[in-house]
């Protein structure tokens, strides 16, 4: 249980000269250690999964994607480059020919400039030179450091072989970097998840009989044991419903979330997208579509005992999750994801979330791919975050309440780690 600090306030504490307080709210969401609840980093040990320095923020899809609204280069002719090329384009494209107005493409500049690094350079070269001398160890530390994240969760496909390789290998990972079970594969591609068993000596049916449920179950508790999962993670479809009849949801009812409620894991849900609307794109084309947040109610209300970690990726569905996590306590909304990450709609949901829901949820989640993406995501965040808090404290004290610093302390240490600390402790115990 979190321990909340019964602040013995004078009235000095009390802060009710506003610029004081906007200091001291800007100060502690500064520096107040985060949890990165969903990252999809991993740390050396993953070989090629670890992803650092240039030519891997470059060529990040957000950054992909923007570039294709400003070059003439075709799909064919970009992917064929190579990663450093393709890099190069995407500096050039946005940075060079253009102003770098995006969010995606301004968290570049707030990287280069954390590191002192020129942000007007025509060349990559210099971004290069400094980013291959850095030693993965020191340079992780300095970046969590840099970026007050004190652990991060990490997004492990146990379909992803090069992920299984990570995890056969006994070499020890950083400790801050904890695992998760993401299952898109086993709920939104069965077909691709029975050959992959099957192939792994799985007695599973393609028509769900015989031991096909038990098998599942063993699939999932053997990765379980071995990864030591802080959640189960899935993301659904904009047109995801609950209950319905098809494979995914027989898949939930039988094998997840059992296996999710018998070991103490949360299944983390992130719902509203739609998966290769441009597949030319690749991992840059998705899309996203409204979603049916009372499927998400029935799920709260069908297995009262388990609980569910949820982020909707379309700004229409943010009130309605909202007002969802009013009527099921075993709902924990949280983070700003993907495409609703930007500072104009981070301030709209934290704002909305703190009005709604006190401080009972988790206001945000990097998505970090790269490790550099750290930065950032939560310096850009934790800005807006601050100013959202400003305005309701604010409020607070024109209705006749002021209050202290240890409060603040306590109020932001609850939604940057304790929210998530206590909904997982059955796991992690
Ligand atoms: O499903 C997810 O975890 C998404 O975050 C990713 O698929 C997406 O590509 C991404 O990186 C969003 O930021
Ligand atoms: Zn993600």
């Amino acid at each position: 249980m979190i321990t909340l600090v019964e602040s013995q306030t004078t009235p000095g504490d009390q802060l009710t000269d506003r610029i004081q307080l906007r200091q001291v709210i800007e100060n502690l969401v500064a520096k107040i250690p985060a949890i990165d609840i969903h990252t999809h980093v991993h740390p050396p040990e993953f070989k090629a999964l670890y992803l650092s320095g240039i030519d891997d923020l470059l060529t990040y899809h957000y950054l992909i994607a923007e570039t294709f609204r400003s070059t003439d280069v075709s799909y064919a002719d970009f992917w064929q480059r190579s990663k450093a090329e393709r890099a190069d384009l995407v500096w050039k494209t946005l940075f060079v020919d253009n102003s770098p107005l995006s969010e995606a493409a301004r968290g570049i500049i707030t990287i280069l400039s954390a590191f002192g690094l020129d942000t007007r350079a025509n060349t990559l070269a210099e971004a290069r030179a400094f980013f291959n001398a850095q030693q993965p160890k020191e340079h992780i530390d300095r970046v969590l450091a840099m970026s007050s994240v004190s652990e991060l969760v990490m997004t492990n496909d146990p379909f992803n072989d090069q992920e299984a390789k990570g995890w056969m290998s006994d070499v020890e990972h950083d400790s801050r970097f904890h695992a998760s079970l993401r299952l898109d594969t086993l709920l939104n591609e069965w077909p691709i998840a029975q050959q992959y068993l099957t192939k792994h000596n799985y007695k599973v049916d393609p028509q769900l009989n015989g031991s096909t449920f038990g098998e599942l179950r063993r699939f999932l508790d053997e990765w379980i044991l071995r990864i030591r999962p802080v959640y189960m993670a899935v993301s659904l479809p904009s047109d995801f419903n609950f209950p319905s009849d098809d494979t995914r949801d027989t898949l939930l009812r039988e094998v997840v979330l059992p296996t999710a409620i018998s070991h103490g894991l949360s299944l983390a849900i992130m719902i509203g997208v739609r998966r290769g609307v441009n597949p030319a794109l690749r991992s840059a084309g998705d899309g996203i579509g409204k979603a049916d947040i009372t499927a998400i109610e029935r799920i709260c209300a069908s297995f009262p005992e388990g609980r569910f970690l949820v982020t909707a990726l379309s700004r229409e569905n943010q009130h309605e999750l909202c007002v969802a996590a009013r009527k099921f306590k075993n709902l924990m909304p949280f983070g700003c994801w993907w495409f609703l990450n930007n500072p104009s709609i981070v301030s709209e949901i934290t704002t909305e979330r703190l009005e709604l829901l006190g401080p009972s949820f988790i206001p945000q989640h990097s998505d970090a791919r790269v490790l550099e993406h750290l930065i950032y995501k939560w310096q850009h965040s934790r800005t807006v975050i601050a100013a959202s808090l400003f305005e309701i404290y604010q409020r607070l004290l024109d209705s006749g309440r002021s209050v202290t610093s240890a409060e603040i302390q306590r109020d932001v240490t609850r939604m940057f780690s304790g929210n998530f600390r206590e909904w997982i402790a059955p796991a992690s115990s």
